[in-house]
């Protein structure tokens, strides 16, 4: 009887989600009161990279056995906080998410500790001051991708300057505005260009990470600026569609504008080896292991470190065809 009205009560609490494996201990994703369940909050399914993001926390999920509630916010932040009150309003077992833009979660991570949902921020940060409103965070070193992307630039430069007129001109297409990625992704690069005073980024805008974005930026930035030598795009997927921009205003990517992206995506890299792309640094998606390795710890009690970058490196052209054939994403 009183079995019956627990799971009565969870029912209702956990919505249409299916009761599975309740009481089971010992498994990898169990913790001592049965199955663990987590809320995960996404950022939306903008590009390449985010379809592999998803695809593997899912997978990772499915074989750890621990429950997952997904919700997709469409780039939007109303939308993620919703999802995070409605976690919390579900007791999950723990509430990871992909904040889109870093500023105003304080609130909404107040309440989650209020609750004692512990929360892990994966891919992206938030500024907030408070460290202890969030376990850990787990996700790139975005600034060292802006610096590397930068770096092959200055290494690159006796190349780059396509239109011969003694500089080099840069049009950059920039992430979602306010994010991390884009942030940091701004300062690496353009930090890293200032030490050569050729390299100039002559207007920069934000494509929202889309390729569709991509592509309308860069039929503007190809009707109001003269002489572009090199193309900086935030993400593959803003490249790509820059890179259907370039063709159809008569010219050839990679020989008449330089690209350089970050993600090395499956689409990115074939791109990059076809020579459309001239050099790519990699943001790893698949973080779904590493996060739920970390959310069963931080379920258990244990301690974990505040900050868990994942490793990443990059490709030019010969590099990207040798990595193409066994490419996850
Ligand atoms: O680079 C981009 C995606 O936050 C690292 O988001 C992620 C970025 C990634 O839309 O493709």
């Amino acid at each position: 009887m009183a079995n019956k009205f627990l799971v009565a009560a969870s029912a209702i609490v956990l919505g249409s989600v299916a009761l599975t494996g309740c009481g089971n201990s010992g498994s990898s994703g169990s913790k001592s009161g049965g199955t663990i369940t987590m809320g995960f909050a996404q950022v939306g399914a903008e590009s390449g990279w985010r379809t592999a993001n998803t695809k593997s926390i899912q997978e990772t999920a499915k074989k750890d056995g621990i429950k997952l509630k997904f919700s997709d916010a469409q780039q939007k932040q109303e939308n993620q906080i919703k999802a995070i009150r409605s976690y919390i309003q579900q007791k999950v077992d723990v509430i990871a998410f992909s904040p889109v833009v870093e500023t105003g979660w304080d609130a909404v991570l107040q309440e989650a500790k209020r609750a004692h949902i512990p929360v892990i921020l994966t891919d992206r940060a938030v500024d907030s001051k408070d460290t202890s409103l969030y376990k850990t965070f787990l996700g790139s070193d975005f600034v060292k991708e802006g610096q590397k992307a930068g770096q092959w630039l200055l290494d690159n430069a006796s190349t780059s300057d396509v239109n011969g007129d003694g500089k080099i001109n840069v049009v950059e297409i920039e992430g979602t505005t306010g994010a991390a990625p884009a942030i940091d992704r701004k300062k690496g690069f353009e930090d890293t260009i200032a030490s050569d005073s050729k390299i100039k980024v002559i207007a920069s805008q934000t494509g929202d990470f889309t390729r569709d974005g991509g592509k309308q930026v860069m039929e503007a930035f190809l009707k109001s600026q003269k002489g572009i030598d090199v193309l900086f795009a935030h993400n593959d997927d803003e490249g790509l569609g820059a890179i259907e921009a370039i063709k159809a205003a008569g010219l050839t990517p990679g020989k008449d504008i330089k690209i350089i992206t970050i993600d090395a995506t499956h689409d990115g890299m074939t791109a990059l080896s076809q020579g459309e792309i001239n050099y790519i640094v990699e943001c790893n998606p698949l973080l779904g292991p590493q996060l739920m390795d970390l959310a069963k710890k931080v379920v258990d009690g244990k301690s974990v470190p505040q900050r868990v970058v994942t490793e990443e490196t990059a490709f030019d052209q010969a590099q990207a065809t040798a990595a193409l054939p066994t490419r996850q994403y």
